[in-house]
């Protein structure tokens, strides 16, 4: 059993897939949930509490060095800083962390403690340092919900880029992905909606609940007609205290909290209008829900008829006639719920605007800012039904992974073969051949799905049969025979079945001109502001609608006419690029078990993480390969120092001579650069440091020996 128990997977000689499952979780059973291959970080997520993470522990990991304290997340976030600031072997540069795991594999945790801990190692002034920490609860309340898989399940992604001007963090963006709109108006067995309604109705104060127009919690819809038990009521409200507290802090306005609640309020009574057909050929509100016509439509802020007029017709123009169509009682249906997810949409949007409007680092244009990013996706998601919403995040998490492949495996091999190093290449299961079935023009999954959702006639039957006809002989796709539009994915993380009803209208996700129209005139000035930003910008605006535009414009002037599919995949493909210009620190996910309970080690279910995520290979690629590769000009650069000489020539003998000082062994030479194990690079800061100390203690003796000559 000796090694087991080992900090690094690294360093073990002998490791097969029964003996990294045993050493994993031995160290899980004595709550070491945390283990380094080389510089990536595995993390088991213990569905307990762990006194991991108090103020002593996050002194402890401050400015440390690796090999000396136990793995830890605060390690990855030190890691970072420091090359952020070039204080470890490289130069300085931006950094990315990607967190990867399923769903409910504690990804936004280990972001939050990242977060955390880069804000203390910042010493950022404690105002914006404050700001920035508030802006997760805020995420959270309006972007995470229960799901089956997680209690506090991402809806969306995002990635959180820190500015740094020297150490001193300036300011923050967040890019999101992707939010799960259609949570709002349906949510599958043993879910629930987003946070925030919950939040809002067990925060509020009775007074406030009038002002809002806001009834019994139960009475709603949109939230199933359940709501929760006294203790989980008792944390909502405490919740929502403390999303009010984020909110002052991040710097929302009164004014502005109280449209976005009301909006929210305007919501939940719009789910609650119910219609039925009448002598002639407009449909009425039925009897029972005229009550929450008149709520939403004073909720909203705008005329009742209009509101209904919306709901139950749409108004199109052919050759210079308007010509109205009456809705059937569905399509009714479908236009009451489209209004309610993209009002939500719109106010989740406008969120994030208006927090990256209020963390722009308040710099001159000309400063260089330093980056760390970190990047928080919803995990890889296999429900009982998987739809539109699924295949998306199961790209993403697709993406992701050949990201990490990219990087580990692929990169470095080619680099062994370029440079002549001798090498036996390790396998690893590439997942490009999946990332092409998706992606690849005209004719990936992707493709189709747009081309089917420009034709008006077309249906979900339709866009399958495409599928199947195409795809059939294809190895990561499984035509499934149903009446229904189903299909099957194989992905580097397992099989998903596809429904795909609905694929079509959620991939337009266009919005009636009605609609739009509808809200333009609404008098809540956010909800206003919210369907003008992407029409006319007159000079006639009030000052405080002005102000509102201005941070939504930044995220409706995106290319509203693309599909939500080409939206998502161009979003990507950004933030692809940015993380590859970055330096990479990886954190892989564990889920211990399926059922979120704490101490319990499902061992086939831990097998499987680590087989899809090549975690055996990871290891074996990082004990002999070579993850830091500098060529000879940046090496010599930085270490000539150790020879004590500045201007020798930044070559390969330089390098040598360089090298010839150290103690250091095990490394390689090849045709351009050297190749170095991800432990070498501690051992040269260590060095470095040496010699700065030495030269600090020269440099007082210096001053010492001056003074006394005086
Ligand atoms: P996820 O982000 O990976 O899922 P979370 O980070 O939300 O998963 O973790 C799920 C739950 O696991 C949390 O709500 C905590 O209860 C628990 N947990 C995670 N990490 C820790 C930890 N270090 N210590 C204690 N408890 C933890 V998803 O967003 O669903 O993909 O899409
Ligand atoms: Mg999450």
């Amino acid at each position: 059993m000796e090694g087991l128990l080992q900090d690094d997977l690294a360093t073990l000689s002998d490791l097969d897939e029964k003996s990294l499952l045993e050493s994993l979780s031995q160290r899980f059973k004595q709550n070491q949930i945390y283990t380094y291959i080389g510089d990536i970080l595995v993390a088991i997520n213990p569905f307990k509490y762990l006194p991991l993470y108090e103020k002593a522990v996050s002194e402890r990991y401050k400015w440390h060095e690796k090999s000396s304290l136990p793995p830890h997340i605060f390690a990855v976030a030190d890691r970072a800083y420091q090359s952020m600031l070039g204080r470890l072997a490289m130069e300085p540069r931006n950094q990315c962390i990607v967190i990867s795991g399923e769903s409910g594999a504690g990804k936004t945790e280990s972001t939050k403690l990242l977060l955390r801990q880069i804000m203390e190692l910042s010493r950022a002034n404690s105002q914006l340092e404050q700001q920035i920490l508030q802006v997760n609860p805020l995420l959270e309340a309006f972007g995470n919900a229960q799901t089956v898989m997680n209690d506090n399940s991402s809806r969306f992604g995002k990635y959180i880029q820190l500015r740094f001007h020297n150490s001193a963090v300036k300011g923050a963006k967040i890019n999101e992905y992707l939010l799960e709109k259609s949570r709002v108006v349906h949510q599958d067995e043993g879910e629930r909606n987003f946070h925030i309604f919950y939040c809002m109705l067990a925060g509020i104060s009775p007074d406030d609940k009038e002002i809002y127009g806001l009834l019994n919690p139960t009475q709603y819809r949109y939230l199933n007609g359940r709501y929760g038990t006294d203790d989980m009521v008792h944390i909502w409200s405490e919740k929502y205290g403390e999303l009010c507290n984020a909110m002052d802090m991040v710097g929302f306005e009164e004014q502005e909290k109280v449209d976005m609640m009301t909006i929210l309020a305007g919501i939940l009574s719009l789910g609650n209008i119910m219609f039925e057909p009448t002598d002639s050929e407009m449909l009425r509100v039925t009897e029972k829900s005229s009550g929450w016509l008149k709520a939403t439509a004073g909720q909203f802020g705008v005329q009742e008829e209009e509101l209904l007029r919306s709901l139950t017709c749409t108004m199109s123009v052919t050759r210079g006639e308007a010509i109205r169509r009456f809705h059937n009682q569905q399509q009714a249906e479908d236009a009451r719920d489209s209004i309610a997810k993209v009002a939500y949409g719109r106010v989740f949007g406008w969120i994030v605007s208006k927090i990256n409007e209020l963390l722009t680092p308040d710099v001159d244009l000309d400063v260089e800012l330093s980056e760390i990013g970190i990047l928080d996706i919803f995990g890889f998601e296999n429900f009982a039904v998987n739809r539109y919403e699924q295949i998306c995040i199961n790209l993403a998490n697709e993406q992701l992974q050949y990201f990490f492949n990219h990087h580990i495996f692929l990169m470095e091999q080619k680099e062994y073969k370029e440079e002549g190093i001798e090498w036996e290449t390790i396998d690893f299961k590439d997942n490009k051949p999946i990332l092409d079935l998706f992606l690849t023009k005209p004719f990936g999954i992707f493709s189709l799905l747009d081309e089917q959702s420009a034709f008006p006639q077309a249906t979900d039957k339709n866009f399958v049969d495409k599928l199947n006809n195409k795809f059939k002989a294809n190895p990561h796709f499984e035509v499934v025979r149903s009446h229904n539009p189903l299909f099957t994915v194989i992905h580097y993380a397992g099989k998903v079945q596809y429904n795909g009803s609905g694929f079509l209208e959620k991939n337009r996700d266009t919005i009636p001109a009605s609609i739009r129209g509808l809200f333009i005139n609404s008098v809540t000035p956010l909800l206003s502001v919210l369907f003008t930003a992407t029409i006319s910008r007159t000079g006639t605006l009030m000052p405080r609608k002005a102000k509102l535009l201005q941070a939504a414009d930044d995220n409706f002037n995106s290319t509203r006419k693309q599909s939500v599919g080409a939206q998502f995949r161009h979003s990507l493909a950004v933030l692809m690029e940015k993380m590859f210009a970055a330096n990479p620190h990886f954190v892989r996910c564990l889920k211990a078990n399926g059922n979120k309970q704490p101490d319990h080690v499902d061992s086939k279910i831990v097998m499987d993480q680590l087989r899809y995520n090549g975690l055996l290979e990871t290891i074996h690629i990082r004990r002999d390969g070579f993850s830091w590769r500098p060529s000879f000009k940046e090496f010599a650069q930085r270490y000539s120092i150790l020879l004590l000489k500045t201007n020798l020539p930044l070559n390969k003998e330089s390098c040598m001579s360089i090298l010839n000082t150290t103690e250091l062994h095990g490394w390689k030479c090849g045709s351009s650069r050297l190749f170095f194990k991800y432990c070498h690079q501690e051992e040269l800061a260590r060095l470095l440091e040496r010699l700065g100390r030495a030269a600090l203690v020269l440099q007082k003796n210096y001053r010492v020996v001056r003074c006394r000559r005086r």
